[in-house]
Parts: structure tokens; C-alpha cells; sequence
């Protein structure tokens, strides 16, 4: 393909050439050219920084990582959003996350969107008796088990104090767990923030507040960092059910309170979206001793990998049996549709611009079918994402990682001691990969020459389409119309184009099938807009 002779440098410079020299020494250390040296090391890349204003980013706020990513998908906790109604409104079911009860009677709340609706008047005189009422009606229409209140960016700016209204409404109400978070949009830099104020208070307030889990069926462990987007939780446990390993909770595909509040019971979590909790993975281990280690269930070899690691942390002989029997069966349609898909996409070119984690994760799907990532970031994710393990020492750096000191959260030795000192024993004589496979980021799996880029905007965007012109763009729905409308497939990697499962074997084989279709569909290459066919339509922009 042509498209591997070009020169990343010369297309980094060109992605540079337009900006003020401020602009593009900031944006010139978060455009690398990947470098992979023997021991797995990159270049450094500048993450998790303020967009420069101007720039249009794909990114979103801490409200929509808060409320919108972290607790939209658990179905039972009823979420009021406290502000104005436009941030109710569209954070309301917009992720496609899917949801099963357990049983006939489990309350379902994500069907809802409710919110205090402020108007100017509690803009200026206060809110907090608004969402007393509201707090108040929603117990007494719906009986909630739990409630969340997420403020939005006036709630902070004119002060109220939600965390007093919970702590007064739940003695009010004795029986319902109230709790608030402050998750104002402008908090950080991006989603990110959010999903750290979710983790710190699910923690604190959520998780051990109920001892007797639901079964005492045997190699129980939660997935951490699973959305069931697509109905992709719903093929991980289809998987981990069929291999006899019992998933306890999915924080929060597909989750109910009560799997939160007794996640401290499991032997061991599982993260599958490191970005947004490994907050959470980290304050379990340091309170209750369980230990967690990352997995990745997109992609078929990456899921057959996760499960045989799963299976060694519980060191079961016929556990592991179990795995290899399913891996093998799940195989042969996987490996049928991949070969089959294979002979046509070998060699074709896919960029990746998602979230904090399938940017990377997707890689694993494409490389399966032949096809090579040219390019590749995240809109959020931090250092360690990108460059993995070599950060670590770096990271401290970081005052997403600061938050264990912040909470106080010290070991429950009392209770959890025998578990974690079993845990810290497997960890000495764990494999490789069980004590590193924890810190594997994206740049060390991409060959040299690609190019990582954070945060990328649309002018940027459109210089990519136009230097690699690649056979499919991933990212989401902002991006989605700039990029057909030059010609290129686009892949949505967060909502899947309304289509899915693409986690596990079943997954991986939707996947296959669709960007097959995908990259050989030429119907929006041939079709034209008006301004193409009559230039005269075609605005310019003029200096002023
Ligand atoms: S489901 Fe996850 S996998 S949680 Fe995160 S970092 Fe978003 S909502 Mo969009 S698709 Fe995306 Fe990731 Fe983790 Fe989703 S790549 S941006 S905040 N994300
Ligand atoms: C979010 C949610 C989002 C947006 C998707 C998109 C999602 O960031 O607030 O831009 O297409 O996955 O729904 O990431």
C-alpha cells in the first residue's frame, strides 16, 4: 500500500504547519512518532492536558465520564442530575449501554432521565431545596434502593452543597443509600476527572455495604471497566458462564446495587477499561486485598489470552481444562470467518481516534484480519495508557493516582489479611505476565513509524484522511460526517453504528464481517456533494 511509504515526520510537520508557534510546540509533544526500543520502551507523549481553547477537540466533560460513562449503565441506582435539563437530556441513553434484570422484579431506572430542571431562580437563590423535593419524590414515587445526584457546572459555581442534601435525605429516609457527586463539567480536563470522582465515591459509599453475596458458586471475580455496550458484557459472561467461572459484578455493564455493595467479597478483579477505574482496582486491593490484573476481551486471541490468565490466578487444573476446551470450540467459526474475511482485508489501513481504551483494544481486531493500525490516540487517556509500563516510575507525576492518599483508604487487615497475603504470594510466583501484563499501554504493541497522536481535532483529522487516505477512520459521532463526506468508511467505536456485540469470540466475528462490508463498500467515494459538482458553492475562508 502505498500509504506505508509516506514519511510520518514530514506528515507530523504538516500537522504543525498552521499553528501559532505556542500552539504547535505544545501540540508537537502530544504528536509522536512511535519508536519501540528492546525493553518495550517509547517516546514520551503529552497527555491528560488542557485543550488549548480554539482547538476543536473531541473530547467531553467530567460530568459525561461521571454520570454519563461510570454509573449511566447500572440500572437500579436512580440518578438525578442536578442543574439545568440539558445535560439530563442528552446524557440519557446516548451510550448504548444494554441491560438484563436478574430477576423479574429488579427495578430498572436507566428508562428515565430525571433531573431538578433549575431555573433561573435557584440559579440565583440556591437549589438545594429543589433537590430536596426532588430527592423526596423520587423515594416516595420510585422506592430506590440508592440514589445519585451528579452536579452539573452551576450546581459549583453558585455552591450548593449536594453532599449535605444526600446526608440529610438518607437520614430522612432510612433504607435508601444517598450519596452525590461533584462532578461540575468544567472539573479537569476531560471525561477523565469524572470517572475518578465516580470511582472515589462508589467506593466510599457503595462497595461493602452488603457482606452476603448473591451465589457461592465456586472462582468468583468482577470485571472491572465493561459497559455493555453493544450487549458486549452479555458475551463476556456468555464465555467466562460456559469456562465455569462465576462474574460477580460488571462495573457497570449491565450492573445492579447489590453486586456493587458485595464486590469486596470476590477473590479477584479482572479490568478491562484501565483508563476509567483503575482507581477502584487499586483501592480494593489496597482495603479488602484483592488482587487485579488487566485483561482485554476484544478481540478473539486477546479474549482466549484473558481467559487462560484468568484461569491460572485461580490455579485449577480443571478450570484450566475447561478454558482450553471452550477456547477451542469458540475457535473454529472465529478462525473460519476470519480467514475467509482475511483474503480481502489483508494489507488495508485503519486509523483509531476513541475514548481512553479501545483506540488500543481495537487494534487487537484488526491486526486478527491483516489489516495495520497507521495511527492511533485517545481522547483522555493518560501517559501510562499510551506508553505503558516503562511510565510507572513517572507516574507519580500524575494527581489522578494521588487518590488512595487523598481517601485515606488503609487495609482492612482485621478481616482481609489471609486474602491478601495469599494474593501477594501469587504475585511473587505469578508468571511474567500476571505481574506485568498490569502495565501494557498502546505505543509498545504499535510498530515504529506510526504515529500516536492525544487529543486529535478536526483539522488535524482532515490532513490524516487526506496524507494516509486509510480504508477506515474510527472514532465517534462527532467525527463521523467530516470523515464520509471525503469518501472514507467510518467506524463508530463507541456506539458501534447501533450494531454489536464486537467483545469475545462472537464479537470478534461480527467485527470481522462488518468491516469487511466496510472497507469495500464504495458507495460513499462515488457519491458527490453539491459543492463538488458546482464549485461555485464552495465557501473559502478570508483573512480579516
Ligand atoms: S465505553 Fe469506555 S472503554 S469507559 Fe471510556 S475509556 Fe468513553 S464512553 Mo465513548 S466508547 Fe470510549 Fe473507553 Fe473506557 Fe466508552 S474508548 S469514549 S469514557 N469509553
Ligand atoms: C462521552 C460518551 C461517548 C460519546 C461518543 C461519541 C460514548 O464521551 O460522553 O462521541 O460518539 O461512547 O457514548 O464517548
Amino acid at each position: 500500500n502505498s500509504a506505508l511509504t509516506i514519511d510520518p515526520q514530514e506528515v507530523r510537520e504538516e500537522l504543525l504547519r498552521k499553528y501559532p508557534a505556542k500552539v504547535a510546540r505544545k501540540r508537537a509533544k502530544q504528536i509522536v512518532v512511535n519508536k519501540v526500543g528492546d525493553n518495550e520502551e517509547v517516546p514520551e507523549i503529552l497527555a491528560n492536558s488542557r485543550t488549548i481553547p480554539g482547538i476543536l477537540t473531541m473530547r467531553g466533560c467530567a460530568y459525561a465520564g461521571c454520570k454519563g460513562v461510570v454509573l449511566g449503565p447500572t440500572r437500579d441506582i436512580l440518578q438525578i442530575t442536578h442543574g439545568p435539563i440539558g445535560c439530563a437530556f442528552y446524557s440519557w441513553l446516548t451510550r448504548r449501554n444494554q441491560t438484563r434484570p436478574r430477576t423479574p422484579e429488579s427495578a430498572n431506572f436507566m428508562t428515565y432521565t430525571m433531573s431538578t430542571d433549575m431555573q433561573e431562580d435557584n440559579i440565583i437563590f440556591g437549589g438545594e431545596k429543589k433537590l430536596r423535593q426532588a430527592v423526596q419524590e423520587a423515594i416516595d414515587t420510585f422506592h430506590p434502593k440508592a440514589i445519585g445526584i451528579f452536579s452539573t457546572c452551576p450546581v459549583g459555581l453558585i455552591g450548593d452543597d449536594v453532599h449535605a442534601v444526600a446526608r440529610d435525605m438518607e437520614e430522612k429516609n432510612p433504607g435508601t443509600n444517598i450519596f452525590a457527586f461533584s462532578c461540575e463539567g468544567y472539573k479537569g480536563v476531560s471525561q477523565s476527572a469524572g470517572h475518578h470522582i465516580a470511582n472515589n465515591k462508589i467506593f466510599t459509599d457503595v462497595i461493602g455495604q452488603l457482606d452476603t453475596p448473591p451465589t457461592d458458586k465456586p472462582f468468583r471475580f468482577s470485571i472491572l471497566g465493561e459497559y455493555n455496550i453493544g450487549g458486549d458484557a452479555f458475551e463476556i459472561e456468555r464465555i467466562t458462564e460456559k469456562c465455569g467461572l462465576t462474574a460477580h459484578a460488571t462495573f457497570s455493564g449491565n450492573s445492579e446495587y447489590d453486586e456493587f455493595a458485595s464486590a469486596h467479597t470476590v477473590d479477584l478483579n479482572v479490568v478491562m477499561c484501565h483508563r476509567s477505574i483503575n482507581y477502584m482496582a487499586e483501592m480494593m486491593e489496597k482495603k479488602y486485598g484483592i488482587p487485579w490484573f488487566k485483561i482485554n476481551f476484544i478481540g478473539a486471541e486477546a479474549t482466549a489470552k484473558s481467559l487462560r490468565k484468568i484461569a491460572a490466578y485461580f490455579e485449577d487444573e480443571a478450570l484450566k481444562q475447561r478454558v482450553e476446551e471452550v477456547i477451542a470450540e469458540e475457535m473454529v467459526e472465529v478462525e473460519k470467518v476470519r480467514q475467509e474475511v482475511t483474503t480481502r482485508c489483508e494489507g488495508k489501513l485503519a486509523m483509531l481516534f476513541v475514548g481512553g481504551s479501545r483506540a488500543h483494544h481495537y487494534q487487537e481486531l484488526f491486526r486478527e484480519i491483516g489489516m495495520k493500525t497507521v495511527s492511533a490516540g485517545y481522547e483522555f487517556a493518560h501517559r501510562d495508557d499510551y506508553e505503558g509500563r516503562k511510565v510507572i516510575p513517572n507516574i507519580v507525576m500524575d494527581a489522578d493516582t494521588r487518590n488512595i492518599e487523598e481517601l485515606n483508604v488503609q487495609p482492612d487487615d482485621a478481616r482481609y489479611r489471609p486474602r491478601r497475603e495469599k494474593a501477594a504470594l501469587k504475585r511473587f510466583e505469578g508468571e511474567e505476565d500476571l505481574l506485568f501484563g498490569n502495565y501494557a499501554g498502546m505505543m509498545p504493541e504499535m510498530p515504529d513509524g506510526t504515529l500516536a497522536i492525544d487529543d486529535l481535532n478536526h483539522h488535524e483529522t482532515e490532513i490524516l484522511l487526506e496524507k494516509y487516505k486509510p480504508d477506515v477512520f474510527c472514532a465517534g459521532i462527532k467525527e463521523k460526517y467530516v470523515v464520509q463526506k471525503t469518501g472514507i468508511p467510518m467506524k463508530q467505536l463507541h456506539s458501534y453504528d447501533y450494531s454489536g456485540p464486537y467483545a469475545g469470540f462472537r464479537g470478534a466475528i461480527n467485527f470481522y464481517r462488518e468491516i469487511d462490508r466496510l472497507v469495500h463498500s464504495k458507495i460513499l467515494s462515488l457519491a458527490k456533494a453539491p459543492w463538488q459538482r458546482n464549485p461555485e458553492l464552495a465557501g473559502s475562508y478570508v483573512k480579516p
